[in-house]
């Protein structure tokens, strides 16, 4: 029987076919995707896509919010309960307005903010000059130490006592390491302050206990909820109880309309799911394979940024291989490998065509592949690298890779137990 998308439009069903033959067939490394799991799937995909909920549970400005209120209450409770935090948030979009709302909660337009630059591994919406954060706001921003890679604890106090910011931001997209949020609040409370913590990238290890919290020690907090969270995209806000209403108001009537009520749905789907056993063993995983991955990639002459991880990701630095970051990647891809280019710490060369790639391994763990295929993978790229431009070994490492693949079927159909009563975990 024909499903009613396959009936109604099958040139789209037919493009979606092929990106689920994608995403089963390739190895997936970019650090910020995952695969959610079919209760996830199931409720972004759900009715409540048809609804709207301008407002707050209690509080809309439309009728016919008798399921709205509840579910959005559960995906609140939930995001309190798993990550210790006194308020929640669950309706911004994504992750960069969840950081405008955390933003304009606190500050005003003109304001000076303070983050990680773009290219030492942060985010647009820190702060970097091609994002409208930096013309709302006086943007000024910090660097890791080019030779370690790592933050200067140190230097960035000196640097926040030099500028007085307003906000201070901790938190990164391309950082392999710890992030020590406790010196960060410090910090901030020295110069007057406010501290902004975006762990979008981190949130799954921080529910999971692996990667410590900055929820203590940050004014708010925001995340996207589609990382190592695993849930569908979309963003979050936690914060302390005194700047509750605030933060609300900013995101709801600030900066955004109505909800997409399904992305809550799923939100609060997937905050159960992290709240089991089960995911925290997953997001061990991650880093022990992250782990293995690094030491692995090492060995094989690969330069890695702070020489290493703690996380889920990885920053190869490619200026000893004289291989720009795009031809690696774009060589990766036709060998199935997914990863994206990269700045790296110290880069010269400009963002679209940097010297390193990224790689993460929130995905390739969810298909259940353990330190041996990380082993493997590090070997595809020794061999990518070392015959760049020879096609016909790209083709070799890409059949090993599409084997690979097939022996770890996407999990579309994984089911995170509740009670720890249903076995492995899948269906
Ligand atoms: N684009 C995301 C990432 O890949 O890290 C951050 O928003």
């Amino acid at each position: 029987m024909l499903s009613a998308l396959e009936q109604y439009d099958p040139q789209i069903f037919e493009l979606l076919t092929q990106e689920k033959a994608r995403q089963s067939g390739s190895i997936r490394m970019i650090a910020s995707e995952n695969y959610v799991s079919k209760a996830v799937m199931q409720a972004t995909g759900s009715c409540l896509t048809n609804k709207y909920a301008e407002g707050y549970p209690g509080k809309r400005y439309y009728e016919g919010q008798q399921v709205t209120d509840l579910i959005e209450t559960i995906a609140i409770d939930r995001a309190k309960k798993v990550f210790g935090a006194d308020h929640a948030n669950v309706q911004s979009y994504s992750g960069s307005v969840a950081n405008v709302a955390a933003y304009s909660t606190l500050i005003n337009p003109g304001d000076m903010i303070m983050g990680l630059s773009l290219v030492n591994g942060g985010h647009l919406t820190h702060g970097w000059k091609a994002s409208f954060t930096s013309k709302v706001y006086n943007s000024v921003q910090y660097s890791v130490d080019p030779q370690t890679g790592l933050f200067d604890y140190g230097q960035i106090e000196e640097f926040a006592k030099k500028h007085r910011p307003k906000i201070i931001i901790s938190g990164a997209t391309a950082y392999p390491r710890q992030i020590d949020f406790e010196i960060f609040g410090e910090i901030a409370k020295r110069v007057g302050a406010y501290h902004v913590s975006d762990i979008a990238h981190i949130s799954g290890l921080v529910v999971a206990g692996i990667h410590k919290s900055p929820v203590p020690y940050a004014d708010i907090v925001s995340t996207t909820t589609h990382k190592t969270l695993r849930g569908p995209r979309g963003g979050m806000l936690l914060c302390k109880a005194e700047h509750a209403a605030a933060m609300d108001r900013a995101v709801f009537p600030g900066l955004q309309g109505g909800p997409h009520m399904h992305t809550v749905t799923a939100i609060a789907v997937a905050l159960a799911e992290a709240d089991t056993p089960e995911f925290v063993q997953y997001a061990r995983q991650i880093v022990a394979n992250a782990k293995r991955l690094g030491e692995k990639l090492m060995e094989h002459g690969f330069n890695l940024v702070s020489g290493g991880t703690d996380n889920h990701l990885l920053l190869i630095d490619l200026r000893n291989k004289g291989v720009a970051g795009k031809k690696f990647a774009k060589a990766l891809d036709r060998a199935r490998i997914v990863t994206n280019y990269n700045t790296v710490p110290g880069d010269t060369a400009p963002p679209f065509n940097p010297s390193g790639v990224r790689l993460g391994t929130p995905a390739v763990t969810t298909r259940g592949m353990k330190e041996p295929e990380m082993e493997m993978i590090a070997g595809f790229f020794k061999r990518v690298i070392e015959h760049i431009d020879d096609e016909s070994v790209i083709e070799q490492v890409a059949r090993e890779s599409l084997l690979l693949c097939s022996r770890f079927p996407v999990p579309d159909h994984f089911i995170i137990p509740r009670d720890g009563s249903h076995g492995a975990g899948r269906d």
